[in-house]
Order: structure tokens, then C-alpha cells, then sequence
């Protein structure tokens, strides 16, 4: 017997734990084990079969590592026909999750039983897959096409109680997992219960499939795999039960061999890498309790809000009581979606605005904090007035924190008596919302300081990555390249909303021109006012046509024009007219004779310019790792999840293209496209970014 497996025999109920920590997937191990305790368990002349979990939970599924690889018999379809084949009566006992593969394992015993808190679910479309040992079959027989359909397009975890309801599960039992499995294993031998196989369940009705297609791949901006698990679960209804495992293992087969799959399983690992450095392992966080806030306008109100809903204290300074009970308000609206949406009770809400968060308008307020962060306008001789007042407060051992999204964090904290405890904690906003935590490591920082940072970021339930101190970080360093480069475009004779376009159709939410028209426009003005001011370096294109529309008062969906004309109520805009005019005034002064832009010049000169600059970001040590990279563009910049972050996307398309390409476009701009040397290093050795993630 595998030892992922234990098998016991109670009498006249065999019982097989899984053994494979720390979620107990369904491995080779595991699966030689499930074939082996049946056997055992027939051959023992057992009644019955109690199949649970060891630890943290049931099966959450294959073992996603073993995907890309050969498969090893025996395989998950063969085990879940074993299983339900037997004529023992074997039960499931669930705790935790039974995800994927397990809940298939689960659909293939023939009774189930959960602990309250167990949720299941099959959640193989966020790994650009579907379920491929029979859930897309089985499930539409125990809960019907409509919830199973559902579930395999979502991939939500649906919860015990409303399993029970679905018709999922059949029993719910407070309990150890073995002991409520054995139990129920015992009720149903004693009341002369027989197995029961889901595959003799009649095929339910079919619904429109067709329809149901096309909103899936619609919803999914082009995600695959939700599409195909609308067509596997119509096998289930118009094929016979093994053609439709056939069909699924088809579709599943097809889905294992794309980029999206790869893509989301990058994705997968990657999201539980990112904060896992080697230099900070075994550096214990310094305590973090009672936060401090300095600055409570959106961003300010949004850190403070996420604080609160994790459960730590926070005091917000403002410059006077006016400015401070405005912040309170906007912390309160923050905490009323929260209210309507179940995460906090009415309880809750008063706990946090009244108890949890005090107003101060001096800063000995922050005396007491842990950790401070400021949220105050970003101009460094403002952000280093505030660092010199802090120093003279906050208490030893206070971690201080910048929010800057660009600034210079080592210049900030040179300021400060105590440049160990100052580092950057970029939060996006609205930063209650939004998943992305930069965590800027200066020069001086202590690594205790950064490991707070990290601890900080887990405990508010963000995915935090390290950065380097440069000119926007990692992520606004590369969205200010990108976005140089969709504006190069334009003046060369691309329509914003052409290329607004392509990038939506890669899989963005937003293009780059409506992005800007959510942020407002005003802010990009701002930094070509800086940067115009502070001087141009030789051969950098420059355009002023978004500046008129500034200079008249449009700054994008908060005013209602930018490059779109939002109406009332709406979200989306149509285009502005007026910039097409504006554009065409800047190109005749300029001297430039518009040339035609197809969608995939587009798409190619976009994407380049992303991961060329990705590359000096990780060439020059400002990200540790192509993978972070991938995540700060994942979680902060709306990239789509199924292409993996930029570089997973360089290494499926190839770097040697891209590199050509980059050497194209230098020919007419040498400036702007200068080879990231990490790039061309990667494609005369023939290795991917992604060997940079290992090791
Ligand atoms: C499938 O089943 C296909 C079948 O239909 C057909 C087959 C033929 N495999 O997330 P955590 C690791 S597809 C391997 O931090 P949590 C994870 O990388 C699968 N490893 O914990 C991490 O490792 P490390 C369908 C896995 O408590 C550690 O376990 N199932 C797997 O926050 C802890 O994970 C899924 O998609 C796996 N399946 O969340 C479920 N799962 O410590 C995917 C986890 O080295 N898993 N690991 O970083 C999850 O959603 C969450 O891990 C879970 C626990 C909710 C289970």
C-alpha cells in the first residue's frame, strides 16, 4: 500500500485516509493508493468504503505539477470509474476543500458527506482546463445543467449547505471527517443501502448550448476554457455516459496542450511564489497592531479601510477636523460596500468607524503606532517634510512607510534619523480593492522592515512584490514604456481606439487611452510637466495633444470627456471626436505623414515595448524575478491571467522574435527601442525567462 494512503478496517468498514500534505492532491501516490485500498477493502470482505482526508482537507485536486508531464498510470478517470464500479458502498467524507479532481473522486463514490465548513467545487477553469475525470459529466446528473454549469465555468467553491441543497452532497455532520464518514458508512449498510453510481443516473435536458458558448467566451475575453466546459457538460447531456467522458477527455486533452494553460498554471504558482524571497526567509516581521495613516483622501482612506477590515487599529492624521471627518466619511463609505456585500455585520461596521479608527490632526497622535504610512501628495520636498516629522514621533521600532508611486524612497528616508525602518508600500487604488502591494526595498532598509512589508501585505490579503527603488517602481516604470509606446503609435498614425481595441481583444478589461480616462488624464499632464520641466533627454518623442484637452478642463470620466464622452449612468464612452481633430493638428505640426497600423502591428509593438522594458526591470534588479514581473502586471494592471504576465507570455511567443522585432523598430527610433540586455543575453544563450524563476 501507497503511503498516501492509510487503510484501516473498522469491523466491517474499510477506511482509506490520504496522506499527502499539504492539500492532499491526487498524485500518482495517492491514486496507486486509491486503486490499491479498493482492492483491499474487496478482498477484506468489507461492506463498505470510507474514503476522507488527513489534515487541512479532502482532496483539492490533481496535482497540478505533475500537468505538462507524461501522464503515469493509473489514471484519475480509471480510479473515478473504479470506484464507482465497486460493489462496496463507499462513502466520501469531505472536510476543507474538494476541489477539482477531488470532488470528481467525490462524484465517483456513491453516498457524501461533509463537515459544515467543507466547500467543493472545480475550479480547473482558472487553470485554463476543465475537469477531466468525469465532473463535467457527473455533476449535471446529481445537480442539473444549469448549476453545473455554473460551477465549471466559475470554478466557484460553493459551500456545504448549498451543496446539500444542489443535490451534491447528501449528508452534512459536525465531526472529524473519519468519524462522520464511518458513522454514515454504518447508517447505510444498516438500513440495506446499496452502492450507487452516478452513472446510472438518467442525462438531464439540454438548454441552448449554443448560447450558452458564446456568453461564456464572451464573459471570459476570450478565455477558452469556460467555453469548453459548456461544451463538455453538453456531451453529458446528448452523448451516453462513457462517449461523454470520451468528450471531455477530449476537450480537457485539447485545453492541457494551450498557452492559456500554461499561462494560469504560471499564473498559479507564481501568485504563491511572489512573496516568498530568499533573503527574507527565517526574518521574522517586527509586530504590526496599530497603523498609522497620514493623508485620508482615496488612497489614504482606501489603506485605512483595508486595515480596518484585517482587524488592525488605525489612527488617521489629517491637517485639520474638516479634512479629517471628510477621510472618516469616505472610510465609511469604503465600509458600507463592505456592509452590503455580507463581510462585515451592522456590529462590525460601528466597531470599525467608531472604536478601530481615531482622527488626529497632530502628529504625537501617531505615537503609539507600528507601522505609519503616508498617503500625502506626491511631491518629494512635501513627502520629506513629513518624514522629518515622523522621525521626531513615531516610536523605535516603527516601521515607516511611503505610498509614493514614484518617488525616490532611499532620498525620502535620508531625511528620517532611521533610514533601517523606512521602505515603500505602493498600494493601488482603490486600495481596499485592489489585489497589488509593491514593497519598495531602499538601500537601508532592514530586512525585518521588508519582511513587515510582506507580513503587512499577506495580512491585508494582498499579493505583495518586492521592487527596487527606479522611476515608477516596477509597475509604472513598465506602464509608462507601454504606454510611450501606444502614444508613439498615434502620432504615427494609429487611432487610440484601434489600439484601445487590440488590447482589449489580448484580454485587458481596459485599453491603455480608456485607462488614462479612468485615472484622469490630469495625472499624466502633471508628470509630462514634470518630466518637460526637469528636460527631455536627447531623441525622446513628445506629443501635446492630450495637454489641450487638459488645458480645457477634460481630464477623462471624472469630468465626462477624455478620449471617450461618458454619459450619465454610463461606464463605457464613445470616442471624443474632438481628439481624431487634435491628433491630426499635432501630426501636421510635427511633420509626421500617417502611416497604417494593422492589429497585429499593434499588438506586437505594444507588447514589445512591455516586455523589453519588463526585462531591464528584472536585468537591473529592480524585480528579483521575471515572475514578479508577472504579478504586478497581473494584479496591478488588468494583464490578462490566462496569458501569464508579460514575460510567461515573451517565453510562449518566443524571445527570439520579439527581439527582432525590438531591433526593427530601433531603426527609425533608436531612442525608445534600445534592447533590454537581459533580452538579447536570454536569446544568444537560448534560455526563457522563466529558467530565471527557478532556483
Ligand atoms: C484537476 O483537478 C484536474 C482534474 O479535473 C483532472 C485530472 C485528470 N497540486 O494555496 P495554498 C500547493 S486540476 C499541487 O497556499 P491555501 C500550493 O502550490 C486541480 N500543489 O493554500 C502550495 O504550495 P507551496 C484542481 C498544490 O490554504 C500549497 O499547496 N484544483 C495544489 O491558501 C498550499 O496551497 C485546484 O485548482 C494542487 N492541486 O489554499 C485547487 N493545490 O506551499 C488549487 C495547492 O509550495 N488549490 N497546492 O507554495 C487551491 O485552490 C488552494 O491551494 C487551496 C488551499 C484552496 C486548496
Amino acid at each position: 500500500m501507497a503511503d498516501a494512503m492509510l487503510y484501516t478496517l473498522e469491523g466491517d468498514i474499510a477506511v482509506l485516509g490520504a496522506q499527502n500534505p499539504p492539500v492532499n492532491a491526487l498524485g500518482l501516490a495517492v491514486r496507486q493508493g486509491l486503486m490499491e485500498g479498493i482492492a483491499r477493502a474487496e478482498a477484506d470482505g468489507a461492506k463498505a468504503l470510507v474514503i476522507y482526508g488527513t489534515g487541512r482537507t479532502y482532496f483539492a485536486g490533481a496535482d497540478i505539477r505533475e500537468f505538462g508531464k507524461p501522464p503515469m498510470d493509473p489514471y484519475l478517470p480509471d480510479v473515478c470509474l473504479r470506484l464507482e464500479a465497486s460493489p462496496l458502498i463507499i462513502v466520501s467524507a469531505m472536510h476543507g476543500t474538494a476541489l477539482g479532481g477531488g470532488l470528481e473522486v467525490a462524484l465517483s463514490t456513491h453516498y457524501r458527506i461533509a463537515v459544515p465548513s467543507a466547500r467543493m467545487g472545480l475550479p480547473e477553469v482558472h487553470l485554463g482546463l476543465i475537469p477531466g475525470a468525469g465532473g463535467t459529466v457527473r455533476l449535471p446528473r446529481v445537480a442539473g445543467v444549469m448549476a453545473a454549469l455554473d460551477m465549471v465555468t466559475s470554478g466557484r467553491h460553493v459551500p456545504a449547505a448549498e451543496a446539500l441543497d444542489m443535490g451534491v452532497i447528501d449528508r452534512i455532520a459536525d465531526g472529524d471527517p473519519r468519524e462522520i464518514g464511518i458513522a454514515y458508512a454504518r447508517d447505510l449498510i444498516d438500513s440495506g443501502a446499496a452502492p450507487r453510481p452516478v452513472s446510472e443516473l438518467p442525462a438531464p435536458e439540454g438548454i441552448d448550448f449554443d448560447a450558452a458558448y458564446a456568453a461564456a467566451l464572451a464573459k471570459g475575453r476570450g478565455q477558452l476554457s469556460p467555453a469548453y466546459g459548456v461544451r463538455a457538460v453538453q456531451g453529458a447531456c446528448e452523448l451516453p455516459f462513457l462517449d461523454a467522458l470520451k468528450r471531455e477527455r477530449a476537450l480537457f486533452s485539447e485545453l492541457m496542450e494551450t498557452d492559456q494553460r500554461k499561462g494560469m498554471i504560471h499564473a498559479f504558482f507564481s501568485e504563491r511564489a511572489v512573496s516568498k524571497l530568499p533573503e527574507l526567509e527565517g526574518v521574522a516581521p517586527r509586530d504590526v497592531q496599530a497603523l498609522g495613516v497620514i493623508g485620508g483622501g482615496t488612497m489614504g482612506a482606501g489603506i485605512a479601510t483595508a486595515a480596518l477590515l484585517s482587524g488592525l487599529s488605525v489612527v488617521m492624521l489629517e491637517m485639520s477636523p474638516e479634512a479629517a471627518q471628510a477621510a472618516k466619511d469616505r472610510i465609511a463609505g469604503n465600509l458600507q460596500g463592505a456592509l452590503k456585500r455580507g463581510k462585515i455585520d451592522q456590529a462590525g461596521f460601528e466597531h470599525l468607524t467608531e472604536k478601530a479608527l481615531t482622527l488626529a490632526t497632530e502628529y504625537d497622535a501617531l505615537a503609539g503606532a507600528d507601522l505609519i504610512i503616508e498617503a500625502v501628495f506626491e511631491e518629494m520636498a512635501v513627502k520629506k517634510e513629513v518624514f522629518r516629522k515622523l522621525d521626531a514621533v513615531a516610536k523605535p521600532g516603527a516601521v515607516l512607510a511611503s505610498n509614493t508611486s514614484y518617488l525616490d524612497i532611499d532620498e525620502i528616508a535620508s531625511v528620517t534619523s532611521r533610514p533601517a525602518d523606512v521602505l515603500g508600500l505602493h498600494f493601488f487604488s482603490p486600495a481596499h480593492v485592489m489585489k497589488l502591494l509593491e514593497v519598495v526595498v531602499g538601500e537601508a532598509t532592514a530586512p525585518e522592515v521588508a519582511a513587515t512589508g510582506f507580513a503587512l501585505g499577506k495580512r491585508l490579503k494582498k499579493i505583495a512584490v518586492r521592487s527596487g527603488v527606479c522611476d515608477g517602481f516596477i509597475g509604472n516604470r513598465i506602464l509608462s514604456t507601454y504606454r510611450t509606446a501606444a502614444d508613439h503609435m498615434v502620432l504615427d498614425g494609429a487611432s487610440p481606439y484601434q489600439i484601445d481595441k487590440v488590447m482589449t481583444d489580448f484580454g485587458f478589461a481596459m485599453g491603455p487611452f480608456a485607462v488614462a480616462d479612468l485615472a484622469g488624464l490630469d495625472i499624466g499632464w502633471a508628470v509630462r510637466k514634470r518630466k518637460r520641466a526637469e528636460g527631455l533627454p536627447e531623441g525622446a518623442r513628445d506629443s501635446t495633444y492630450v495637454d489641450k484637452l487638459c488645458e480645457d478642463g477634460h481630464f477623462g470620466q471624472k469630468t465626462g470627456t477624455g478620449f471617450y464622452i461618458y454619459e450619465a449612468g454610463k461606464r463605457a464612452g464613445v470616442p471624443n471626436p474632438q481628439v481624431d481633430d487634435l491628433i491630426a493638428a499635432e501630426r501636421a505640426e510635427q511633420g509626421i505623414t500617417p502611416q497604417d497600423f494593422s492589429d497585429d502591428d499593434i499588438l506586437r509593438r505594444y507588447m514589445a515595448a512591455m516586455v523589453n522594458e519588463a526585462a531591464k526591470v528584472v536585468g537591473e534588479g529592480i524585480a528579483r524575478r521575471p515572475l514578479d514581473v508577472d504579478m504586478v502586471l497581473l494584479f496591478g494592471y488588468g494583464f490578462p491571467r490566462f496569458n501569464g504576465g508579460p514575460l510567461k507570455w515573451a517565453d510562449m511567443v518566443g524571445l527570439e522574435g520579439l527581439l527582432s522585432d525590438i531591433k526593427a523598430y530601433a531603426e527609425t527610433d533608436p531612442h525608445f527601442w534600445t534592447p533590454a540586455p537581459l533580452l538579447e543575453q536570454l536569446v544568444a544563450e537560448g534560455r526563457t525567462f522563466d529558467d530565471l524563476n527557478k532556483g
